[in-house]
C-alpha cells in the first residue's frame, strides 16, 4: 500500500501504441534564423505547412516553455486566429497551404535538462531526440513530420567562430558589432529530432573520405583546442564504419560533409543527427595515456553506430516512438557486427551477452518490463532501454539467424529502397524481410509483443548402443506486467552434439527451431556418448535450464568448438558452484578450479578469450538466479571461491600475469588480450591473499604506460587495505584531476571497491569540491556506479537506499532524464530479502511523496511501486 500522500500522485496520462494517428499538417519546408547568445537566444521559424487529408483540425504545434514573441499566419498578425493550449501554440488555418512564421526567445545557459539548446563548457549546442526540438521552437514534434531545412546561426565571432548545423553549407559572412552568420541547408527531408547546431570555439581533425563511387567526403571531428590529439582514434573509427557499411549493407554515405562534435555535458552516448553527430566526449576522445582498451573499444563501436543510423534511423526513420526499436535495435545488431569483425568475434560476444544479462534480464524481470515495441508510455525518454537496444539487437540477430546472411541482406536492401525517405514501423522491416526471402514471419513477430525472457528447458537422453539421442525442449515465458499469460515464441538454437571420447562435434552444428511449448529432436547415427552443446553463440536471448552435469559442464568449457559455448559452459559451472555455496552452505570448489586451469594451460586459446572466461559471474548475476537475493551471503560465497581460485593456482596466475607483462603499449588485439590477462590474474592473486600483491599492483600503477594497466592496478588497489591504496589514489588523482573524463574512472574506481566502508566513501566523496550532479558522466561515475555495487548498496548499514533516493530528488529538478536512470535500481525491491526490500520500497515511497517530481521520475517511480 502507499501512503496517503503518495497515492495522491496520478502520473500523467499514458500515450498508446494503438492511438497512432497520421499527423493533420505536414511541414515540408522549414526556415529557422537563430540569433545566439548564452543567455538570450532568438529563434524565428518560418514554416511552410500543408493540410494533410480531408480534415477542419487546426494546426497543432508543440511547445515546452515557449512564450511566443510573435507569430505571423501567411505575414499577418491575427491574433483570434491563434491560442496556447497548454505548452502548445494552435493556429486555426481555413485552407491547404500557409506560411507560419513564430519567434521565441530561449536561455541555452539556463537549460540544465540537456535537452534543446543548451550550453556546455562554453559552447552551444543542441539535443532533440525524442522531444527536445520543441524547446527551441513550436514544431509538430513526432517523428512522421518531415522536412527540408534551412538553418540561419548568428553569433558573436570572437566567442562561437565556428557555427555548425546539419546538411551542407551554403553561406558564411561577417556582420556588424563583431558578430558573423553561417547559413546551412539539409536536402534530405528529416524529422526534427534530427535537427543539430553547434557553436562555439572549436578545432577539428579533418579527413576525406572517398565513397565506393568516388565521391569525396569531407569528415571533421570537432573538439576543444587541447582535446584534437585524442581524435584520431575516432576519426580512423569513422572511415572504417563508412567502408564497412558499404562492404557489408551496401549503403553509401549521402552527404557532401560528416560532421562530429564532443561536448563534455551529454545526457546519453551520442546522437546522429544528420550530418551532424554530437558525442559525448567520453566517446570520442581517446589516447593510451587517458583511455583504457574498453574505452577505446566504446569509441569504435559509438562512432560506428551513430554512423550507421545515417541509413538506420535518418534515412529511414521511425513512424512512431514505439518504433524505436527499429532504428536502434537494428543498429545495436548492425554496430556489434561491426565490432566483430575489427576484432574477436567471440570476445566480442561475450562482451554483448554479459551487457545483455547485466541490464536487460534484470529489466524484463522487473516492473519496468516491456516489449522491445512497447504498448504505452509516460514519458517516452524511459523508453531508451537495454531491452529497446539490446533485446532488440537480439531480436535482429536471430531473423539474421534464420534467414541466412543473404536473405537478411536481401530483406535490409529491399526495406531501405521501400522506405528510403519514410517514417516506418518494426512491421514495415519485418514485411520487407518476409517479401525479400518467402519466409512466414508470423509467430516471430511475438518477439516485438510480449516482454520477458523465456526459459528453455533442455533435456539430452541417449542410446549409445542404439546411437540414437533425443533431445527434449520446452518453452515458457514469464508473466510480465500486463500480461500474465504468454504464447510460445520461436527460439532458434544453434546446437552440436560432442563425443565425450573423442571430444569432437558428431555431425554439423544445426539450426532448431523450438516454436512451440514443447518439442523433440532426434538424433541418431552417433558412435559414443554425446554431450549437449545448446544455444551456441547465444543464438536466443533467453535462460537456458540443462541438466547437465558439472563434468559435462567442464568437459565442454575445455572441448566446445564454439569458443561462446565453451565460455557459457564455463559460466554455467561457476554459477552452479555459487548458488549451491549459497542455497545449501556448501559447495565443491574442485571442477571450477579445474576447468579455470585447463582453460588457463590451454595452448590453443588467446588471452583475451582466457581473460574472460575465466571471470566468476557477478554478484548481481549470481543474484538473478536466485528467488530472494542476500547480497552478503552471495558477496561472501563468491570471494570464498575467488580466494581458493586465487590461491590453488597462485603459481598459474603468477605465470600468467608474468607471461602477459608488456614492454611497450601497442594497440593490437594480442596486445589488448595481454592486458586483459595481467589485470584478471593480479586480481586472482589479490583474491589468494598473497603477501606481494599490492606491491605488485602498485608496481603496475606506476610503470604503466598505458591507462589499461594503471586503471587496472588502481582497481585491484582500491579494494583492499594496503598503504599503497591511499598513495595510488593520491597520484591518480593530482595526476589527472584536470581531465575529467580520467578524473571520473577516480570516483568510480572507489564507487565499486569491495571494502566494506565504501558506501561512507560514496557520500563522502559526493562532497567532494570536484563531484557535481550536473555533469551526467560525473554523476554517473560516482551514484550510477555505486548503485551496481551490489554488496556495498544494499549494505543495510550503509544508507546506500536514502542516498540514492536522496541523489534522484536533488538531480529532478535539474536533470529529469538523469535522475529517473537512477531509479531502477531501487526499484527492483521485490527481489531482495525482507528487510532490504522494505528499505527499498520505503524510499520510493519517500520520492513519490516529494511535490513537483517530473513525469520521468514519476513514471519509473510509481511503475516500480505498482
Ligand atoms: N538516438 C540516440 C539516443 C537518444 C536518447 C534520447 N533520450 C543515440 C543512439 O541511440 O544512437
Ligand atoms: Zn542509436
Amino acid at each position: 500500500m502507499l501512503d496517503a500522500n503518495a497515492a495522491a500522485v496520478t502520473p500523467p496520462a499514458a500515450i498508446r501504441r494503438e492511438d497512432y494517428r497520421p499527423p493533420d499538417w505536414l511541414v515540408p519546408e522549414i526556415a529557422l534564423d537563430v540569433s545566439l547568445d548564452p543567455a538570450h537566444t532568438r529563434v524565428k521559424a518560418r514554416l511552410t505547412v500543408r493540410r494533410n487529408g480531408e480534415h477542419r483540425r487546426a494546426l497543432h504545434l508543440d511547445g515546452d516553455g515557449l512564450i511566443p514573441i510573435g507569430v505571423l499566419i501567411d505575414g499577418e498578425e491575427l491574433h483570434d486566429s491563434w491560442r496556447m493550449d497548454g505548452p502548445a501554440l494552435v493556429i486555426d488555418l481555413s485552407g491547404t497551404d500557409h506560411l507560419i512564421e513564430t519567434e521565441v526567445e530561449i536561455s541555452p545557459a539556463a537549460n540544465s535538462a540537456l535537452m534543446g539548446l543548451y550550453e556546455s563548457n562554453g559552447l552551444l549546442c543542441t539535443q532533440c531526440e525524442a522531444e527536445g526540438f520543441r524547446r527551441i521552437t513550436f514544431f509538430p514534434d513526432r517523428p512522421d513530420v518531415l522536412s527540408r531545412y534551412t538553418v540561419r546561426m548568428e553569433a558573436d565571432k570572437a566567442r562561437f567562430p565556428i557555427l555548425l548545423a546539419n546538411g551542407d553549407p551554403v553561406d558564411t559572412g561577417d556582420l556588424a558589432a563583431g558578430k558573423h552568420y553561417a547559413l546551412w541547408r539539409d536536402p534530405f527531408p528529416k524529422p526534427c529530432y534530427l535537427f543539430a547546431m553547434v557553436a562555439g570555439d572549436l578545432v577539428a581533425n579533418c579527413q576525406v573520405f572517398t565513397t565506393r563511387s568516388g565521391r569525396d567526403i569531407d569528415l571533421g571531428i570537432w573538439v576543444r583546442a587541447g582535446d584534437l590529439p585524442k581524435t584520431d582514434h575516432a576519426m580512423a573509427a569513422l572511415k572504417a564504419s563508412m567502408a564497412w557499411d558499404e562492404r557489408v549493407y551496401g549503403r553509401e554515405y549521402d552527404l557532401a560533409i560528416f560532421n562530429i562534435v564532443a561536448v563534455s555535458d551529454f545526457n546519453f552516448g551520442a546522437m546522429e543527427n544528420k550530418g551532424l553527430n554530437i558525442f559525448n566526449s567520453r566517446y570520442i576522445l581517446a589516447d593510451p595515456d587517458t583511455a583504457t582498451d574498453a574505452d577505446f573499444d566504446a569509441v569504435a563501436g559509438v562512432v560506428a553506430h551513430e554512423y550507421f543510423h545515417n541509413w538506420s534511423g535518418n534515412r529511414v526513420t521511425c513512424r512512431d516512438w514505439f518504433q524505436l526499436s527499429l532504428k536502434e535495435g537494428f543498429t545495436v545488431f548492425r554496430d556489434q557486427q561491426f565490432s566483430a569483425d575489427q576484432g574477436s568475434p567471440a570476445v566480442k560476444r561475450i562482451e554483448d551477452v554479459r551487457a545483455l544479462r547485466a541490464a536487460q534480464f534484470p529489466e524484463d524481470a522487473g516492473p519496468l518490463a516491456h516489449p522491445i515495441r512497447p504498448e504505452s508510455y509516460i514519458e517516452i525518454s524511459n523508453f531508451y532501454t537495454a531491452t529497446v537496444y539490446n533485446k532488440g539487437a537480439e531480436v535482429i540477430r536471430m531473423l539474421h539467424a534464420l534467414l541466412g546472411p543473404e536473405g537478411f541482406r536481401a530483406g535490409t536492401d529491399l526495406y531501405f529502397e521501400r522506405h528510403d525517405g519514410h517514417a516506418a514501423t518494426c512491421e514495415d522491416f519485418v514485411v520487407a524481410l518476409e517479401d525479400a526471402t518467402g519466409a512466414d514471419l508470423t509467430q516471430f513477430r511475438l518477439w516485438y509483443t510480449q516482454a520477458g525472457t523465456p526459459r528453455v528447458t533442455a533435456s539430452l537422453e541417449h542410446d549409445v548402443p542404439g546411437g540414437r539421442a533425443r533431445l527434449k525442449l520446452s518453452q515458457t515465458i514469464p508473466p510480465t506486467p500486463g500480461q500474465p499469460d504468454k504464447q510460445p515464441m520461436v527460439i532458434p538454437l544453434r546446437v552440436a552434439l560432442l563425443g565425450e571420447r573423442s571430444g569432437n562435434p558428431m555431425g554439423p552444428e544445426q539450426l532448431i527451431t523450438l516454436d512451440a511449448s514443447e518439442g523433440e529432436v532426434l538424433f541418431d547415427g552417433l558412435t559414443e556418448r554425446p554431450i549437449l552443446s545448446i544455444n551456441r553463440g547465444f543464438s536466443a536471448p533467453i535462460v537456458l535450464q540443462s541438466n547437465r552435469s558439472a563434468s559435462e559442464l567442464a568437459f565442454l568449457s575445455a572441448h566446445d568448438n564454439d569458443p561462446f559455448a565453451r565460455y557459457e559452459a564455463m559460466q554455467q559451472l561457476m554459477l552452479d558452484t555459487l548458488i549451491a555455496g549459497v542455497a545449501k552452505g556448501g559447495n565443491d570448489h574442485g571442477p571450477v578450479i579445474e576447468a579455470i586451469r585447463d582453460t588457463l594451460t590451454d595452448p590453443a586459446l588467446d588471452a583475451a578469450f582466457i581473460a574472460e572466461a575465466v571471470l566468476l559471474p557477478s554478484e548481481a548475476l549470481i543474484g538473478d538466479q536466485l528467488a530472494e537475493v542476500d547480497p552478503e551471503k552471495i558477496a561472501a560465497v563468491r570471494e570464498a571461491l575467488r580466494a581458493d581460485i586465487g590461491t590453488t593456482l597462485e603459481d598459474d596466475w603468477r605465470d600468467a600475469y608474468a607471461r602477459s607483462r608488456a614492454n611497450r603499449f601497442e594497440y593490437t588485439p594480442t596486445a589488448k588480450g595481454a592486458r586483459r590477462m595481467h589485470t584478471v590474474a593480479l586480481g586472482y592473486l589479490a583474491a589468494s591473499g598473497a603477501q606481494d600483491t599490492a606491491r605488485l599492483a602498485y608496481e603496475q600503477f606506476a610503470a604503466a604506460d598505458n591507462m589499461t594497466d594503471r586503471q587496472g592496478a588502481l582497481g585491484v588497489l582500491a579494494n583492499g587495505t594496503a598503504a599503497e591504496r591511499e598513495t595510488a589514489l593520491d597520484e591518480f588523482y593530482q595526476r589527472y584531476r584536470q581531465d575529467p573524463l580520467v578524473l571520473d574512472k577516480w570516483f568510480t574506481a572507489q564507487a565499486l571497491s569491495t571494502r566494506a566502508d565504501t558506501p561512507a566513501a560514496v557520500e563522502k566523496l559526493s562532497r567532494h569540491p570536484d563531484f557535481t550532479i550536473a555533469n551526467p558522466n560525473r554523476l554517473r561515475s560516482l551514484v550510477n556506479a555505486f548503485a551496481v555495487n551490489q554488496r556495498a548498496f544494499h549494505d543495510l548499514a550503509g544508507g546506500g537506499y536514502r542516498f540514492l533516493a536522496d541523489m534522484i530528488l536533488a538531480v529532478d529538478p535539474r536533470n529529469p532524464q538523469s535522475a529517473a536512470r537512477l531509479v531502477p535500481s531501487l526499484g527492483r525491491w521485490r527481489r531482495f530479502e525482507p528487510k532490504r526490500a522494505a528499505a527499498m520500497r520505503a524510499e520510493l515511497e519517500r520520492i513519490l511523496a516529494t511535490p513537483g517530481l517530473s513525469k520521468d521520475v514519476l513514471e519509473q517511480v510509481s511503475k516500480s511501486l505498482n
